[in-house]
């Protein structure tokens, strides 16, 4: 049996050695990329039994994903191998500063024809908590609807969902239809963890309080929302706060922080942590996650973790 499930697409994920376009890059290192991939690999790291439920193609990119996932202890019993369709790829330029360029070979992979009939309840039911994001809602047709049937398939046998909206409007026609689809889905979970700008552009609203009172009218139970380097905000119908952000001296590469923050919060919720020490351990892992190249590199072990925590400071709220 699992402690988490999670589903989405892997992609093989090639970073620029070196700074600049990417068309003049010669050299790029191969990491495995993916959002839901690096939450159920972070949890698998802390020791929670996790798994991933997908499609790879049968080639050298699907055999390189799951050789991955099966090296970080990620069950991949729901992973179907694809004759027919290849596994997505992308390319990922170096920054000096901000957010890198980012560009996918996806369209029409083995992992866009994940589809409902291939749902295979029993091995979400072994599971206590789903971890869902927006970025299957926008892949394709079927990969919406495999996402609605794991969705009401969880609610209905009390398991807790958590969603991370994970905004990729390049995967969408249209922005509203982005807006829509994505709060459709986010209402039904009982967590919602967006960034703060994604919340915004989600809700209207600017302000996180806002975007979370948003989400709480509506049936949502908790909404944390990331700050970046001012941390995360948290709201439930009891208490509010915010938590403030590690000190990092120098970020390398920004994505898959917002993973690392879903792993700590999730683990803590699982755990049963007081809500600002789950939180908390949110911000240790995105903070971690910003100092490394990959996606998931930078995520600890238990004990990487406990000590990072006993070490870093945190800055000001
Ligand atoms: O959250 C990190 C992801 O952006 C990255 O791993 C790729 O899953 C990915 C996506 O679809 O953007």
């Amino acid at each position: 049996s699992l402690d988490v499930v999670t589903f989405g697409e892997a992609m093989a994920m090639f970073i620029a050695e070196n700074p600049g376009p990417l068309h003049e890059v010669k050299h790029f290192t191969r990491e495995l990329a993916g959002a839901e991939t690096n939450v159920a690999i972070g949890l698998a790291r802390l020791g929670f039994k996790s798994g991933w439920a997908s499609r790879v193609g049968s080639d050298a990119f699907g055999k390189f994903i799951m050789k991955r996932l099966g090296e970080e202890n990620v069950n991949v019993d729901h992973v179907l191998t694809d004759e027919r369709f290849p596994t997505g790829f992308q390319i990922k330029s170096k920054v000096i500063d901000g957010d890198p360029e980012v560009q996918y070979f996806r369209k029409g992979s083995a992992a866009s024809f994940m589809d409902a009939e291939n749902f295979q309840h029993q091995y979400f039911t072994s599971a206590r908590h789903l971890h869902m994001t927006g970025i299957p809602l926008a892949i394709s047709g079927h990969t919406r609807r495999f996402a609605e049937r794991v969705l009401s398939h969880m609610k209905e046998i009390g398991s807790t969902v958590s969603f991370d909206p994970n905004l990729r409007p390049t995967l969408w026609t249209s922005k509203q239809e982005m807006i829509e689809v994505i709060n459709q889905f986010a209402v039904k979970a009982d967590y919602v963890f967006p960034g703060i700008s994604e919340g915004e552009i989600l809700t209207g609203f600017k302000s996180p309080r806002d975007i979370a009172s948003f989400y709480l009218d509506k049936g949502v139970e908790l909404v944390v929302i990331k700050l970046g380097d001012k941390g995360a905000f948290y709201k439930n119908s009891i208490e509010e706060g915010t938590v403030a952000a590690y000190e990092v001296k120098e970020v390398v590469d920004t994505v898959g922080a917002g993973d690392g923050f879903a792993v700590g919060l999730i683990s803590g919720l699982l755990e049963n942590l007081q809500l600002e020490e789950a939180v908390l351990r949110g911000n240790a892992i995105g903070s971690m996650a910003v100092q490394t190249p990959g996606d998931n590199d930078g995520y600890p072990n238990r004990n990487e973790l406990m000590e990072y925590m006993k070490v870093q400071v945190q800055g000001v709220k």
